[in-house]
């Protein structure tokens, strides 16, 4: 496996770590206050990073290249709003998608087409996940401060999320 690469997809296995911590301490920070809906919304994306991360571990290994597992970040635990949640888990997965779009075009650069093939995978769950970010942050912006608002939103995210991912 090309060197740059190798590098790239360890940089990658650790941002998907990071992620999967992250949104383990906004499920945390949700279920602390309350909001159910919020906090199994943020334990499965938690989840889904750790499997994104898992997916990336096993490629490495098998094309015979060498996997770091990295030291994590230590995540945001508090935050002052649902807007800021939110804000925070689309800004997450745009640096994500940046940082795919960078292995995606050293790739091309190294012509290496195998791992470029295999990261198409990641470009389209990216594209789903940014816009069910988008999607939450957009309805959290229409409700404002509203109390029985953000209950509502509590009670039906997991629909949402799940209606923004099959339209996909
Ligand atoms: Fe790993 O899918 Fe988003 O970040």
């Amino acid at each position: 496996m090309n060197k740059t690469i190798e590098v790239l997809l360890n940089d990658q296995i650790k941002y998907e770590a990071n992620a999967s911590m992250h949104y383990m301490a906004m499920a945390s920070w949700a279920d602390e206050k309350g909001y159910n809906g919020i906090a199994e919304f943020f334990y499965k994306q938690s989840e889904e990073e750790r499997v994104h991360m898992i997916k990336l571990i096993k490629f490495v290994n098998e094309r015979g290249g060498n996997v770091v597992i990295p030291a994590l970040e230590k995540p945001k635990a508090s935050f002052d709003s649902l807007g800021e949640l939110f804000a925070d888990f689309l800004k997450s997965e745009m640096f994500v998608t940046e940082q795919i779009n960078h292995v995606i075009y050293e790739c091309l650069n190294k012509k290496d087409y195998n791992v470029h093939n295999f990261m198409q995978w990641y470009v389209t769950e990216q594209l789903e996940e940014e816009a069910v970010a988008r999607t939450l942050l957009d309805k959290l912006n229409i409700i404002g401060d509203d109390k029985s608002g953000h209950y509502m939103f509590d009670r039906d995210i997991n629909t949402i999320a799940t209606a923004v991912d099959t339209e996909e």
